[in-house]
Parts: C-alpha cells; sequence; structure tokens
C-alpha cells in the first residue's frame, strides 16, 4: 500500500457539496481508503492576469492505495468528469479539481502527472491543509512541510468547516 495526499478544490456549483461528494467517491476507489482529512479551507482564486473568480473551497485528504499513481489518476479523473468538470481553459474555474500531491517518496514527471505536484510550494491552500493532517512530513529532497509554510502565510485562507462524515 502506498500513502499518497490528494489536493481538493472547487469554486462552482456548490463547493462544499462538491468537496464532500467527491471524499465519499474516492473512499469507493478499489484498494483504496481514506485515512485523515483537512479541514475545508476558503481562499482566494489564483488566476492568471488577476481574472476574477469566485473564491475557492479546499482541502487535502490522505489516502491509503494498492493502486499505481497513474491507475489512481484515471480513477480521480472519472469523478472529476461524474462531478461535471469542463476543461475549458487551464487556471479557469472549476465544479471540482483533483491532484494527487505526493504519493508516497516517489519523483513521477510524465507527461500527464509531475509529481510532487510542481505548484504546491507556492500554493497556502495545499501546504496548511497538508500540514495539518502531516506536520512531520519530509518531502523527497528532504524539506520539511513546516519550513516552507512561512513563504506563503501571507496568502489569504480561511478555516470553514470539517467534511461531513
Ligand atoms: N485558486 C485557489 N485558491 N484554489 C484552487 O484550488 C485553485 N485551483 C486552480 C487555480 C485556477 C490555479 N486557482 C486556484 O486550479
Amino acid at each position: 500500500m502506498s500513502v499518497c495526499y490528494i489536493a481538493l478544490g472547487s469554486n462552482l456549483n456548490h463547493p462544499m457539496q462538491q468537496l464532500n461528494a467527491a471524499k465519499n467517491a474516492i473512499d469507493q476507489i478499489a484498494n483504496t481508503k481514506v485515512m485523515h482529512c483537512s479541514s475545508i479551507y476558503q481562499s482566494k482564486a489564483i488566476t492568471l492576469d488577476d481574472e476574477a473568480q469566485a473564491d475557492y473551497l479546499n482541502a487535502v485528504i490522505q489516502v491509503e492505495t494498492g493502486l499505481s499513481a497513474d491507475v489512481l489518476l484515471d480513477e480521480l479523473q472519472t469523478i472529476e468528469n461524474r462531478q461535471g468538470r469542463v476543461r475549458e481553459k487551464p487556471w479557469g474555474e472549476r465544479t471540482i479539481d483533483l491532484d494527487i500531491v505526493l504519493f508516497a517518496d516517489q519523483i513521477i514527471a510524465t507527461k500527464r502527472l509531475t509529481i510532487p505536484h510542481c505548484e504546491m510550494k507556492n500554493r497556502n491552500f495545499v501546504l496548511y491543509p497538508l500540514y495539518q493532517i502531516a506536520p512531520e512530513l519530509k518531502l523527497a529532497d528532504n524539506t520539511l512541510l513546516k519550513e516552507l509554510l512561512p513563504a506563503v502565510s501571507d496568502q489569504c485562507l480561511n478555516k470553514l468547516a470539517e467534511f461531513n462524515e
């Protein structure tokens, strides 16, 4: 089994419901179990050219899976599609975004998958929820997660709620 971390984000179509539905769907994936969930946070949208977008709800969950990262990604994309994700433009609004941020201690660089996620170090809405559920986490390059937090601490993030059981 591999321990992996998935970041969830939504700013369209009842984001709280989207996050809860996605968490439940991930728990239903074969050979995969949701072990820990962060709180759900509200964050200002990071966009290209400061395009106005609604705030996001974000969270990170820890899962254990017997699947490979590639097959897990297939499963996550199926869930995104089922929840009405439309891939119109990069950095556009989205009903649900499910990103594998870390997969065991693997480093993966393929066309469809970059792990660790290339933007995670710049995003408070990934680092803080991750820190909540894995405060002692060390990345494959030996950086401690907690050392990355000060650089993003000026970005706005509000703890809003917990996931439904
Ligand atoms: N901004 C925030 N705050 N949260 C996200 O999940 C998010 N996801 C994205 C982009 C458009 C980059 N901005 C985001 O994909």
